[in-house]
């Protein structure tokens, strides 16, 4: 059964990626160039002051995938739980690109943008169904640069179903995306996503984590960015809490991250569907 299931996985994607093809696909008297078309994305751009930066301005830059085709290979997915990429992204343990830091008020509203950097053939935002967080570890050491995520992290935001910030499917431009089966997930196809840091957030230095995983009972693919800032908050100051530590928060082969993300599709509602733990703070 399990077997089956990875099986029908991988057949969904790879009808996803013949469709994907056949749109990238141009046809000049009726010879057909075959474009190498794939499915990955990155969320590279923070937004900050209502401004959408620059890639990598606020957020670490990661590392391409060495055996990767050229143009996917920055934006080649993390399948290993285990790895410290997880964290930040790959190779991205430490702020080695050196990125700004976003002075954010708590209760600031900031937010994620994926599309750049572009290439001929990479998703412009989020291609897969499935769920998206967004977390926060305080750096232990005083540059942010120098901060290898290893300390404890919290989670603000967990996007599962639908909200007013998803893809109205019903508007003329984007009927012909709609799709049953991926659509009951609310980051499905986004481009970016806004959120509020918590009133109570403790001042000091952070990382923000931007998550996004596309489940799967084999190999669930988790796309993540971090992005770095410093609280300020002369308010009232709360515990963050349920913390965890990156990697160590999933394990290879459980239920609510390894299964596929069609099964709740199909039916067309989330019912039944619990996002991984830990629980949202609130602040
Ligand atoms: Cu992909």
């Amino acid at each position: 059964m399990l077997i089956y299931r990875a099986r029908l996985d991988r057949r969904y994607d790879r009808i996803a990626r013949i469709v994907a093809t056949m749109k990238a696909l141009n046809i000049l008297g009726g010879a057909a160039l075959l474009v190498n078309t794939e499915a990955h994305y990155i969320f590279g751009r923070f937004i900050y002051n209502h401004q959408t930066t620059k890639t990598w301005e606020y957020i670490r830059e990661v590392s391409p995938r060495p055996e990767s085709d050229r143009d996917l290979a920055l934006f080649w997915p993390l399948t290993d739980p285990t790895s410290t990429d997880l964290r930040c992204g790959r190779n991205a343990s430490l702020g080695w690109s050196q990125p700004k830091t976003a002075v954010i008020n708590a209760g600031d509203t900031v937010g994620f943008a994926a599309g750049e950097p572009k290439t001929s053939i990479v998703q412009p935002g989020a291609y897969h169904p499935g769920f998206a967080g967004v977390w926060m570890s305080r750096s232990t050491v005083e540059s942010l640069d120098g901060y290898a995520g290893d300390g404890d992290w919290f989670k603000i935001l967990q996007i599962t179903g639908r909200t007013e910030q998803s893809i109205d499917f019903s508007l003329p431009g984007n009927a012909s995306r709609m799709d049953r089966s991926k659509t009951v997930w609310g980051t499905y196809l986004i481009e970016s996503w806004n959120f509020t840091i918590p009133a109570t957030t403790p001042p000091g230095l952070y990382l923000i984590r931007w998550e996004h995983i596309f489940p799967n009972v084999y190999d669930a693919q988790f796309y993540v960015n971090c992005a770095h800032v410093q609280v300020v908050n002369d308010g009232p100051i709360g515990t963050p809490g349920p913390t965890v530590k990156i990697p160590g928060v999933y394990t290879r082969g459980q239920k609510d991250v390894y299964f596929s993300s069609y099964d709740y599709g199909v039916p067309g509602s989330l019912d039944g569907f619990i996002p991984p733990k830990p629980e949202v703070w609130k602040g």
